[in-house]
């Protein structure tokens, strides 16, 4: 079905004069839809649902539905801007939050006008205003009732499950790249300890299981184009029972980069601990006491893991095929991985200084 058709399910104001893709999201298929509206033109987000990796739109649509429901009261009770610092879903005909036929699954945003996400850290002051986003989502949802939300994808940054997935991978071996990668397989191997260190805390109770985001990556959160503060977090479709440690940990590992993510020249990527410094500041600050020392004090291993998984997780898509990220070329996912794995071998280098730092914001 054309594009055409399906924003006609929407309602939305105005004629709609152009669709096109949009973002740089690994997941989802995203457009950007323009419409004639009063002599001006009024925008919107159209999103193709990833169907493979969120089999059930219903259950997440119902989470995204809730969480913003939620955040909409909160932060009209901190007189903010409801239709600026959530998302916001435009309806269907019928009322619904998306639109299915046969072509898949639809929903639609209102887009956020002057901002950007941005996927690289391009200041300091910008990063630690998206520490403090982050922070304070966390904050904000410290009282939401997460008994309702479904679990979109089960054991999403359970790393102990996802280094059983990468076993399977180099196992199987489906493409045959498994002889190719021997050195990036050791690197996981080497660590293979260090696996369980969250989920067992997590199920021995030592840290809390909050509703977290799970995606905290930099370009998750709109930043104002004039004013490089913090708008609005997006990108809502992981949000499930998870570890405060999660949440820092993606941010981390996506913004502290002096490379992009699929930088394929290693020379220019780097652990930036001047950057990890801001974020943490921001973030601290964003959580205010919500965080529990305990919490604090694995901040930096929280980092790591989350790098850690990131590029073992490219490393297995590499393995199966390239089944789950969207790529663009042959070997992207290995070149992830090369710089996810350069960033771990970095914090683990600076791990003492990236604790000093977290004890000097701390504020429990
Ligand atoms: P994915 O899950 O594929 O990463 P996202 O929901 O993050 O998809 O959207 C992809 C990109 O689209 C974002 O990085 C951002 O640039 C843009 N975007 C998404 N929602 C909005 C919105 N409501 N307003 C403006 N831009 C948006
Ligand atoms: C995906 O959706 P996006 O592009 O923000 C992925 C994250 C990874 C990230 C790596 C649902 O995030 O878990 O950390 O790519 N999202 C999902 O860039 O798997
Ligand atoms: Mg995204």
């Amino acid at each position: 079905m054309e594009l055409q058709n399906i924003v006609e399910n929407f309602k939305l104001n105005g004629k709609v004069k152009n669709i096109e893709a949009y973002g740089n999201g690994h997941i989802n298929t995203t457009f950007l839809i323009e419409c004639d509206y009063n002599g001006g033109t009024l925008r919107y987000i159209l999103q193709k649902i990833n169907t493979n990796v969120f089999p059930n739109v219903e259950g997440l649509m119902n989470n995204i539905q809730s969480v913003t429901t939620f955040l909409r009261n909160k932060i009209v009770e901190n007189n903010g801007d409801p239709d600026r610092e959530t998302l916001n879903l435009v309806p269907t005909i019928d009322g619904n939050s998306y639109y299915t036929c046969k072509d898949g699954s639809y929903r639609v945003y209102k887009f956020i006008e002057d901002t950007v996400a941005l996927q690289i850290a391009e200041s300091n002051e910008v990063f630690e205003g998206a520490g403090f986003a982050f922070g304070n989502f966390v904050k904000m949802l410290n009282d939401f009732d997460a008994s309702g939300l479904f679990e979109v994808i089960k054991n999403f940054h359970n790393t102990a499950d996802r280094f059983k997935k990468f076993i399977n991978a180099v196992d199987k071996d489906a493409v045959k790249r498994a002889e190719s990668v021997r050195e990036e397989i050791d690197f996981v191997l080497k660590r293979s300890n260090i696996c369980d260190n969250i989920i067992s805390l997590i199920e021995s109770k030592t840290i809390p299981l909050r509703v977290t985001h799970n995606d905290t990556k930099l370009n998750n959160v709109l930043i104002g184009s004039e004013s490089g503060k913090p708008i609005c977090v997006i990108d809502l479709d992981t949000i499930m029972p998870g570890s405060l440690l999660y949440d820092f940990g993606d941010a981390i590992r996506s913004g502290c980069n002096t490379g992009l993510e699929d930088e394929p020249d290693l020379s220019k990527v780097g652990f930036d601990i001047s950057l990890f410094e801001s974020f943490t500041k921001g973030f601290m600050a964003g959580v205010g006491n919500c965080i529990t020392a305990v919490e604090r004090d694995l901040l930096s291993l929280g980092a790591i893991m989350m790098t850690f998984e990131c590029g073992m997780r490219f490393l297995t898509d590499y393995l199966e095929g390239d089944v789950y990220f969207k790529i663009h070329y042959p070997e992207h996912n290995l070149v992830r991985c090369h710089t996810q794995f350069k960033m771990v071998a970095d914090m683990e280098s600076m791990r003492d200084k990236m604790d000093e730092i977290v004890r000097k914001y701390s504020k429990v």
